[in-house]
């Protein structure tokens, strides 16, 4: 059949099984753009800026465990994506970028909207393919797609010349055979002699831990993770996307590690005479100083990349291999262990963090982000997807806001993007239709996106956006009066009215000033069926404790202190 590239491109796509893909169309794109009204079944969602539509197809990903579709023209529209690609790339999130290019012979002329988009995002994509003819498009499609998807996942931009575009070729199917990719390939099980040695080791520890990571999720290893803990009896510390690889109030989760992790699981980190870290890669936010982490453990690092073995922890077992699969090769070998002391240690810890929580002592007429996350948690019963942003709430809801489920808590952790959150609960409710998705955003964040306000409305995503507004880029001012003397530089907000923001828009809204309102503007989210705004006004000058300070060591965290006590 001869169809021309813009028709083997989306009939490839709905054979790869894409239901809907976020975009944005300019001039070297729109023979595509044309094509798809032949292809109706093919939803497209028009964004207001393609950085949305990166970050919607990276929700729609992380949300789904399927890969998510982004599509764009060249020059600007492509250099749009970039900051999506970088943040999938950092987290691991399968996406597939398409971009339209200038015609095959203006490449190189510096032609109208010409940008060399491959050069651009080489190295914040896995892989990426410049397609020179139509006929290449079906072989091109599958490869993009089994890269993203497949071990670590990651970002793969196809980036399609206008001429290829409309070029008639000869289309004899998807997909096209079985993909012969001899430098690529793919770990599975574990080598035995690693095996055993991980064995020996577990055996011996007094006082193992477990930190568990993004890789937990996302190969599905979250029921051989709750085996390994339970018969083993050791304690799990989770990232921050780790969060959901094992339920939250089970008795062996310790919350999250790190720079405003739960003070116990850096405690039990650098106490801890074995690690075992899984599909986690040992980010400078996890580990504080490198020169002093867990300076007496033996460690078992088991990751799908090669390159992060040793690559910032140096490890005695290092395990390539897919997460499930490593897991249930060893189980079965594992005798039923316990560690009491161990335990009553963390126990101890626990309770001094309990002693600290804000939540029980503070008393003051303001709201604080605290209290919020801690309500949205209870009102939603604990059992929403939130997707948050970049900030202070975002770590306020990582530590009040426990997960039960994989894949229900979306954030940006490596890279850590401000604007990510109301975009990819956008792209999560197109993933996860009959779940509630709140969207947990700082008022700095949320400007960064917020036109996709028109995107919401106009597909009427069922979205709830909650805004914890502090006026302040909260986290900075944090660094500001801990770090710089309290010169507030550049981090006060002068903000729209967001009520009045989301009545422009016409998506209902309401502001929230006190606590007792909590409980009614969950109740008013969830009658809405569509999007909605609830604006949180709270106290200026929060503070996120526990905080290990950049580069210092992870069990010098600043504190807050306890009632009576004085600042440590
Ligand atoms: C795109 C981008 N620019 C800058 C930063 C640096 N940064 C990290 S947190 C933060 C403040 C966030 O403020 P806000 O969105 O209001 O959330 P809050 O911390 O107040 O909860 C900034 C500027 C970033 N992470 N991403």
């Amino acid at each position: 059949m001869q169809l021309t590239g813009s028709e083997i491109l989306l009939e490839c796509l709905i054979a790869e099984g894409v239901e809907v893909m976020f975009g944005y169309p300019g001039g070297a794109i729109l023979p595509t753009y044309d094509a798809m009204t032949k292809y109706p079944q093919l939803r497209h969602v028009l964004v207001r800026h393609e950085q949305g539509a990166s970050h919607m197809a990276d929700g729609y990903s992380r949300a789904s465990g399927k890969v998510g579709v982004c599509i764009a023209t060249s020059g600007p529209g492509a250099t749009n994506l970039v900051t999506g690609l970088a943040t999938a790339m950092m987290d691991s999130v399968g996406i597939v970028a398409i971009t339209g290019q200038v015609s095959r012979g203006s490449i190189g002329t510096d032609a109208f909207q010409e940008t060399d988009v491959t050069g651009v995002t080489l190295p914040v994509t896995k892989h990426n393919y410049l397609v020179m003819s139509a006929a290449e498009i079906p072989l091109v499609v599958q490869e993009a797609f089994h890269l993203a998807r497949s071990g670590r996942p990651g970002p793969v931009l196809i980036d399609i010349p206008k001429d290829v575009q409309t070029e008639k070729a000869e289309f004899k199917g998807y997909p096209v055979g079985k993909l012969k990719m001899p430098g690529y390939q793919v770990p599975d099980a574990a080598d035995t002699r690693d095996i055993a040695e991980a064995l020996d080791l577990i055996k011996r520890a007094k006082r193992p831990l477990i930190l568990a990571g993004h890789g937990v999720v996302m190969s599905g290893a979250t029921a051989q993770l709750r085996e390994l803990a339970e018969l083993a009896g050791i304690p799990v510390t989770l990232t921050l996307l780790g969060k959901g690889a094992i339920p939250e109030e089970h008795p062996l989760c310790l919350g999250m590690m790190g720079m405003h992790g739960h003070a116990v699981c850096n405690f039990a980190i650098q106490d801890a005479d074995l690690l075992i870290a899984l599909g986690m890669r040992f980010d400078d936010r996890v580990t504080g100083n490198l020169k002093t982490y867990s300076p007496n453990s033996k460690k078992i690092h088991v990751d799908i990349d090669p390159s992060e073995l040793n690559k910032n922890v140096k490890v005695d077992v290092g395990i390539t291999g897919d997460l499930r699969t490593v897991l249930t090769q060893i189980i079965p070998e594992l005798p039923r262990q316990s560690h009491p002391e161990w335990m009553q240690m963390i126990r101890d810890w626990q309770e001094d963090g309990n002693e600290r929580d804000i939540l029980t002592h503070y008393t003051g007429e303001k709201l604080i982000g605290a209290q919020v996350i801690n309500d949205l948690w209870r009102f939603t019963e604990g059992n929403a997807i939130t997707v948050s942003d970049v900030g202070q709430h975002q770590m306020l809801e990582a530590q009040y806001y426990p997960h039960q489920r994989p894949s229900t808590m979306l954030t940006s952790g490596g890279l850590g993007t401000m604007g990510f959150g109301f975009p990819a609960a956008i792209g999560a409710k197109f993933a996860r239709p009959d779940e509630e998705v709140w969207a947990i955003v700082g008022d700095g964040g949320f400007q960064m996106t917020l036109a996709e306000l028109a995107t919401a409305r106009q597909e009427n995503v069922d979205v709830n956006i909650a805004i914890l507004n502090n006026g302040f880029l909260g986290m900075v001012r944090q660094w500001q009066e801990i770090f710089y003397d309290q010169r507030y530089h550049a981090t006060p907000m002068v903000n729209p009215d967001f009520c009045k923001l989301a009545e422009a828009y016409d998506i209902p809204s309401m502001r929230v000033t006190r606590r007792d309102q909590i409980e009614e503007s969950v109740a008013f989210a969830r009658s809405i069926k569509g999007p909605v705004l609830i604006e949180y006004a709270i106290l200026k000058e929060e503070m996120v404790y526990p905080m290990v300070p950049a580069g210092a060591d992870l069990n010098k965290m600043i504190r807050r202190p306890k009632p009576g006590e004085s600042k440590s």
